[in-house]
C-alpha cells in the first residue's frame, strides 16, 4: 500500500445541483484527504489536452461542448491507494454499470453526464494535477486519526 495523490473533478451541472458537499463527504469519510479544491471554468485548451485520447471519438465533441459548459470543482485527493480507492468510489465510465453506493451509481443516469472525473493510473494522476494544479496549491496536511480508518 502506497501513498498516492489522485486527480477528480465533479463536473458541470453539480455545483447547480448543490450536491458537492454531499459528495466531498464520501472522500473525507473514507478517510482521504482533500489537499486541494478549487471551482474553475476549465478554458478550452485545458480541455482538450485532458480528453486528448478521445479525439475522435463519436462522443468527443459533446464532452467537450459538456465539460466546459458550466463551472466544475477540481480537487486532488491523497491517501494509501488514493487512485485506485477514487476510481472504485466513482463506479465504472458506463452509468448502467455503476452500482448503487457508488457516485455514478447514486447520482447519474446519463453516461455522457457521469458526474464525475478521476484519473486511472499513476501517470494520469500526475499529468492531470499538473494540468489543473500549481503546485503550491497542493497543500498536504496530516490527519492525526489517520491509524483508525
Ligand atoms: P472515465 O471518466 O471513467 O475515466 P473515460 O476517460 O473513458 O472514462 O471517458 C471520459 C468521459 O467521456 C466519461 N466520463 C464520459 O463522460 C464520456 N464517455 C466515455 N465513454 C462514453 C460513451 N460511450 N458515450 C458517451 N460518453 C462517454
Amino acid at each position: 500500500m502506497a501513498t498516492q495523490r489522485t486527480f477528480a473533478m465533479l463536473k458541470p451541472g453539480v455545483l447547480q445541483r448543490r450536491i458537492v458537499g454531499e459528495i466531498l463527504s464520501r472522500f473525507e469519510q473514507k478517510g482521504l484527504n482533500i489537499v486541494a479544491l478549487k471551482v474553475m471554468s476549465i478554458p478550452a485548451l485545458v480541455a482538450t489536452t485532458h480528453y486528448a485520447e478521445h479525439k475522435g471519438k463519436s462522443f468527443y465533441d459533446d464532452l467537450i461542448a459538456y465539460i466546459i459548459s458550466g463551472p466544475v470543482v477540481a480537487m486532488a485527493i491523497e491517501g494509501d491507494d488514493a487512485i485506485q480507492l477514487v476510481r472504485r468510489m466513482c463506479g465504472p465510465t458506463a452509468v448502467c454499470e455503476s452500482l448503487p453506493g457508488t457516485i455514478r451509481g447514486d447520482y447519474c443516469v446519463h453516461t455522457n453526464h457521469n458526474i464525475i472525473h478521476s484519473s486511472d493510473s499513476p501517470e494520469s494522476a500526475a499529468r492531470e494535477l499538473k494540468l489543473f494544479f500549481h503546485p503550491n496549491e497542493i497543500v498536504p496536511w496530516v490527519d492525526g486519526n489517520a491509524h483508525w480508518y
